[in-house]
């Protein structure tokens, strides 16, 4: 990508994409396009051909996506599957009939089957049944794949896919209903020891492992994707190391610094057993990542501690 390269950043306000304005600001990329989902609804396929029509980027980061934890996926089904869907349509079709040079469509790891032989290896993908809690969406990330692989089939666009693993930083969504388990337990820990509360409660039952990537480390990845990798097959983008829940909660009491007790409620979802993902093409490419989750944890606890209670979720931001 040249450093003046008009560079689309569809999701600029998501936690991925405003880690990869921020990376591209700082590799000197002069030249990027984004627009909020007031300005340009990209469910809306006339508003998307009127935003490609006028601004004819050359290479898109399709970042947006709506996007949740367990709970926020098995309590808005029809949300997810409906808007990743007419995202994925109608940006991947607008970017082969503007001619985009080069499309990244970012999909994630619920796509393998629930049961998946681990660490999962990029051809394991349709090899068995999705995990019920993030079906629909993983159907729709499914569906963004193989539209990426068919128009380069049928047209010959180069339009490639990167699966990342869990992910956190700052930016992220706090809302205790709909975000992720880091986001989660980072502000119930945060919560607790303000108020000095003596007991926190963790859904599930603390045994199911995942595998966590710092945000940036992602941006660092895509953008070297962009301008490394020109291959049909997806490929995944992880550390290949996972924790228990359990861990985490551990590791989040230290880095929060939260002393009191800690209560698991069997009764929310544990989710997927385990999803570790097989990070060895992406390594043999040249890429690995930078940040360990101790490491990335402490830095983003010092961004939200520092702009708390102005953070996505809490105070309506
Ligand atoms: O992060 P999380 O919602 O996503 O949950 P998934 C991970 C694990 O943390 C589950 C447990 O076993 C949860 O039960 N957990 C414990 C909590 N306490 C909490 C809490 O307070 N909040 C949350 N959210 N979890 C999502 C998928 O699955 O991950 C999406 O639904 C997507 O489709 C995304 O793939 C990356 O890893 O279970």
């Amino acid at each position: 990508m040249e450093r003046d390269a008009r560079i689309y950043v569809a999701g600029h306000r998501g936690m991925v994409g405003s880690a990869l304005c921020r990376a591209l600001a700082s590799k000197g990329f002069t030249n990027i396009i984004t627009r909020t989902s007031s300005e340009c609804d990209l469910r809306d396929r006339s508003r998307v051909d009127e935003f490609f029509e006028k601004e004819r980027p050359e290479y898109v980061f399709l970042a947006a996506a709506r996007v949740g934890g367990i709970l926020a996926n098995s309590t808005y089904p029809a949300q997810f599957i409906y808007d990743n869907l007419a995202i994925e349509l109608n940006v991947i079709d607008a970017a082969h009939k503007y001619g985009v040079k080069k499309l990244l469509f970012l999909g994630s790891s619920c796509i393998y089957p629930r049961e998946c032989p681990q660490p999962m290896k990029e051809e394991y993908l349709l090899s068995g049944y999705l995990e019920k809690t993030n079906e629909p969406y993983a159907v729709a990330k499914i569906a963004g794949i193989k539209l990426c692989e068919s128009y380069r089939r049928q047209y010959g666009c180069n339009f490639i896919s990167a699966m990342p693993t869990n992910l956190y930083g700052p930016g992220d969504n706090f809302d205790l209903h709909d975000s992720h388990v880091i986001p989660a337990l980072m502000r119930k820990f945060h919560e607790a020891k303000l108020k000095g509360e003596g007991e926190v409660v963790v859904w599930g039952t603390g045994k199911p492992r995942r595998e966590f990537l710092h945000v940036d480390d992602l941006a660092e990845a895509l953008i070297f994707l962009m301008e490394n990798y020109d291959g049909e097959l997806f490929l995944n983008v992880g550390t290949g190391e996972d924790v228990t829940i359990a861990d985490l909660v551990e590791l989040m009491k230290e880095v929060v610094g939260y002393e009191g007790e800690v209560r698991y409620d069997s009764s929310k979802p544990d989710g997927t057993p385990r999803k570790l993902l097989d990070v060895s093409r992406i390594r043999s490419l040249g890429w690995r990542h930078k940040k360990s989750l101790r490491e990335g944890l402490r830095e983003t606890y010092r961004w939200f501690s520092e702009n708390y209670p102005a953070v996505r979720g809490v105070q309506g931001v």
